[in-house]
């Protein structure tokens, strides 16, 4: 019993830290939304100077035309860089509920997105003039598909417009990328939204922030009223279950 009296403060502190310390850690990612980066992308040879997550220009809403559209990813240099810089984003094979590394075998994929140029150089010489976006699939940690679709350099301005083309994937995708990209030498502004790949037959994955409105930490952002709906039910149950842990309301489907 002595000993017992002896060891209890000491045993009180070790249970009661733990807890202490855990009460002042904010368990969810950007629970606060100070972070200003976009979830699921990150920056290519650049610490933020050339890309940016921004908002002076968006495409239409992908899910529905009626509701807000606010970012988009930018690339924007005056002159040449180093190397080529832009947005990649993650590996989007298995994310969550995405399966193109299961059902997306062999399969022929749809690839689209959104672009937006100002005062780019035109007519580009070689590769390095180019502004392009790379989607890459790999199995085994080898390449073994990948398409690059070239942004419209004939004119130095355009509007956005939505560029689509397609790739056959032989083979399991274990990783799918997509990269944004400005070769080193290519000089303007562009603007990327809506980034789409899924397989032609059938929902086998989305590009996890694809029309780049979510900030990190968060699964899906929309504007406090007019929430958007997807059009497809990206395997509802564990969707739901991801907002409830983070605390978002899910609007009735319409
Ligand atoms: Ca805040
Ligand atoms: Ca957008």
């Amino acid at each position: 019993m002595k000993r017992f009296n002896y060891l209890s403060p000491i045993l009180l502190i070790l249970l009661v830290l733990p807890g202490l310390l855990l009460a002042g850690t904010n368990l969810l990612v950007n629970g606060d939304l100070e972070t200003r980066e976009p979830a699921f992308w990150n920056r290519v040879n650049d610490d933020g100077t050339y890309a940016t997550w921004a908002s002076d220009t968006a495409a239409n809403n992908p899910w529905n035309d009626a509701l807000p559209s606010e970012y988009s990813f930018k690339i924007s240099k005056a002159a040449a860089t180093s190397d080529v810089v832009g947005w990649k984003s993650v590996n989007n094979a298995d994310l969550y509920w995405n399966r193109a590394n299961t059902e997306g075998a062999n399969k022929l994929y749809n690839l689209s997105f959104f672009v937006k140029t100002e005062g780019v150089n035109t007519n580009p010489a070689n590769d390095d003039e180019k502004i392009y976006v790379r989607y890459s699939f790999y199995s085994g940690g080898s390449l073994i598909a990948e398409k690059i679709i070239e942004v419209d350099q004939s004119v130095a301005s355009k509007p956005w417009s939505k560029v689509e083309d397609a790739l056959f994937v032989g083979g399991t995708p274990e990783e799918v990328y997509i990269e944004l990209l400005m070769g080193k030498n290519a000089t303007g502004t562009v603007w990327f939204d809506n980034i789409y790949c899924n397989t032609a037959e059938g929902w086998v994955m989305g590009v996890f922030n694809g029309d780049a409105e979510t900030p990190v930490g968060w699964m899906q952002w929309t504007s406090s009223d007019k929430i958007g709906l997807r059009q497809r039910c990206f395997g509802c149950g564990a969707q739901r279950n991801l907002q409830r842990v983070i605390g978002r309301k899910r609007q009735p489907r319409r």
